[in-house]
């Protein structure tokens, strides 16, 4: 008896039969293979990876997992979702651009997700979904479900950063991951043995505090095992397990397959003796359980529900311009008005601690995540007193990993949590950009325009505090450049109370301003009760009649100082703070400049390329007829913020400089 016969007698009978195993791998085959020919032949476009000799993978961990377990592909995962149940012909459908996609046809063939079958998506940025399998792995850990969260991934992508953050996150959090590494070898040229220091990848497993296995990727019996037995670990509480599955990409690394194949073809022939699905064939043949006529049934089979997909997909209709814009946020929620005006005082930090606990307070799947947010309480204090109330399940203190734990909080929210994540400075959103602006910012369009993404990153943002250059940038305009975000900066309490509820309690990645300069503000009127403000509501927070002033954030209270000066030359000002940039209450603006017919904008943002040229552009563009005198622009100076205090305080615009850019829109108009 063979080691593969003895290993199927001792196959589990929860198992899906070997047959169908077969069939599934031949399905997967022919459906790649497909693709490839209808890519060359310009029906699919773009980009797109064929599995094919890692089909053996895809079978064995759909075969042991659970219907109800979470899956996050990477680029090359046309047998991932064709495993865990995937349709055809939406898939195919997807890669032809057709709206009867899975995503539209907005995605693509690297952004197939079917959240009805648990599967959280696939991703184009080579080891970012990473992360996210972490956070649907903490919703089942915090919900108790049992369920776990499987990620495939590359042995290319095992250099990435986020893969390092996102498992050491795991290891810490006994998370119910299992990170499936598929080393084919090869990460599109560069071949792995060139790729690393260790002996295998897997040997990484230990640095992180968790086990690690090596396993014979094209062995379908050895891929059902060890993936059984991680799953089976990860829901006895004993957190991720790495394993490193040994394969072989046979095709070349896109369907494209315009690059060179620089892969030597001693090794090319050998890995192709070892492919995964005649082997398996072998054994089904040894065991009596297939013959000629069942593999040419099998074949007819699968070529039949490939055509047929193909066919049906192809006349559908093509992804509409319609779908566009609706998929990229979804609908703002509107509140009531607070019942009472209040004579209760609150400071800035105080009204945004104050919007955490209600939402912790009325919804059990508000979670806050970030670094120092528990016993401390957040390095400006924002989170004071919330662990003791909470606890560290629910107020979790993550390790240094921005880029970890923001990605981990997609997954979260994907999986139906709606975590608030704290950046401690804006400035540190660089270490996570990625998962900012690739995945929160563009998961909901790219799969269509379906799943909410209800994640708030609240970050404090801004100068005034002697922090220096990387602690002090105010970068609103470079997160209002990427669509998919919604961007808060309120200016008071009020606002900031408001503003913060409605982001948690909405279904949009909200990247939340807290500007410094702001925290040093007088306490100002805050109801006790818990209320939103509409996303996308501006407000006038002083009304004049001469020239409006637009200011964000923390340069509000510079423009009513400065009106209030102003007001003693006989000019009267109007203050209009938009408390969010995306949506833009762009009409409150336009309403205000043809009332006064004189504009200024003012922010503490670097002015070149800042969110005041976005208003002063539309203003000049669709307001032209209004203006009596050009738009003009307040904004720091184009370097970076200096430590000395003097040259920091000279840097950042205040009300002297909204004063002399009014004046001098009187001097020429
Ligand atoms: C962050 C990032 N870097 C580079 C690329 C370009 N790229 C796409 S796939 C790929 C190779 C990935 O190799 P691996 O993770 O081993 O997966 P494989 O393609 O071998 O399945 C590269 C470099 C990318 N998409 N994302």
């Amino acid at each position: 008896m063979s080691v593969e016969t003895a290993a199927v007698a001792e196959r589990p009978a929860d198992r899906p039969p070997l047959l169908e195993q077969y069939r599934l791998m031949t399905l997967i085959r022919r459906f790649e293979d497909r693709a490839t020919e209808l890519f060359k032949q310009g029906v699919i476009f773009g980009t797109a990876h064929s599995c094919v000799g890692q089909e053996a993978i895809a079978a064995g961990a759909a075969g042991v997992m659970r219907d109800t377990d979470y899956l996050v592909g990477h680029h090359r995962s046309h047998g991932h979702l064709i495993a865990a149940g995937a349709d055809l012909r939406k898939m195919m459908a997807e890669m032809f651009g057709k709206r009867t996609g899975y995503c539209r046809g907005l995605g693509g063939s690297m952004h197939i997700a079917d959240l009805s079958l648990d599967i959280l998506g696939c991703n184009g940025i080579v080891g970012a979904g990473i992360p996210h399998a972490c956070g649907a792995a903490l919703t089942a850990k915090l919900r108790g479900t049992g369920q776990a969260a499987v990620a495939f991934f590359g042995d290319g992508a095992a250099g990435q950063g986020a893969v390092h953050e996102g498992m050491n996150l795991a290891a810490t959090w006994a998370l119910p991951v299992v990170f499936i590494c598929e080393n084919n070898q090869f990460a599109l040229s560069a071949d792995w043995r060139a790729q690393r220091a260790v002996e295998d990848l897997a040997d990484r497993a230990s640095g992180y505090g968790m086990a690690g296995e090596i396993v014979d990727g094209n062995d379908l019996l050895a891929v059902e095992d060890a993936v059984a037995d991680a799953l089976a670990q990860a829901r006895e509480g004993h957190g991720p397990t790495f394993l490193e599955l040994k394969t072989f990409r046979r095709m070349q690394h896109s369907m494209r397959a315009n690059l060179p194949d620089v892969r030597d073809p001693r090794l090319v022939e050998e890995w192709e003796a070892k492919d995964p699905l005649p082997r398996l064939a072998r054994l089904l043949r040894d065991r009596g359980e297939l013959d000629d006529d069942r593999v040419e049934a099998v074949l007819r089979e699968v070529e039949h529900d490939v055509e047929l997909a193909i066919e049906l997909a192809l006349a559908d209709e093509d992804a509409s311009a319609e779908e566009l814009l609706p998929a990229v946020l979804g609908p703002q929620r509107r509140y009531p008005a607070p019942a009472a005006e209040t004579e209760r005082k609150l400071g800035f930090v105080a009204a945004v601690r104050e919007a955490l606990e209600l939402e912790l307070e009325a919804d059990p799947s508000v979670i806050l995540i970030g670094e120092d947010i528990g016993k401390v309480g957040g390095l400006f204090r924002a989170t004071e007193g919330l662990y003791e109330r909470y606890g560290a399940e629910r107020i979790r203190d993550t390790p240094l990993t921005e880029s970890g734990f923001v990605g981990c909080g997609i997954g979260a929210a994907l999986t139906g949590l709606r975590p608030v994540v704290e950046l401690q400075f804006s400035d540190f959103a660089g270490v996570a950009f990625d998962q900012i602006m690739n995945q929160a910012a563009k998961l909901r369009f790219m799969m269509g325009g379906a799943p909410s993404i209800p994640l708030v990153i609240r970050m404090v943002s801004g100068g005034g505090v002697r922090l220096g250059a990387q602690h002090s940038q105010s970068l609103e305009a470079l997160f209002a450049h990427i669509p998919g975000l919604v961007v808060a900066m309120p200016s008071t309490p009020y606002d900031a109370k408001g503003l913060l509820s409605a982001a948690i309690r909405g279904d949009n990645p909200v990247i939340f301003l807290e500007q410094k300069l702001l925290f040093f503000g007088e306490p100002a009127p805050v109801p006790a009760e818990r209320y939103g403000i509409e996303l996308g509501v501006g407000r006038v927070a002083r009304e004049g009649t001469d020239v409006t002033v637009v200011a964000l954030g923390a340069l509000v209270p510079h423009a009513l100082r400065a009106a209030r000066e102003l007001e003693a030359e006989g000019v009267s000002v109007e203050v209009v703070d938009p408390r969010t940039l995306v949506p833009l209450d762009i009409a409150l603006i336009a309403g205000s400049v043809a009332k006064t017919h004189r504009l200024v904008v003012a922010h503490e943002a670097v002015q070149f390329c800042g969110f005041g040229a976005e208003i002063a552009a539309h203003v000049a563009q669709h307001c032209f007829w209004d203006l009596d005198a050009p738009v003009v622009r307040v904004g720091a100076a184009a370097h970076p913020i200096p430590y000395q205090k003097d040259l920091e305080v000279a840097t950042l615009p205040g009300p002297a400089e909204i004063v002399a850019a009014v004046q001098s829109l009187f001097l020429s108009g």
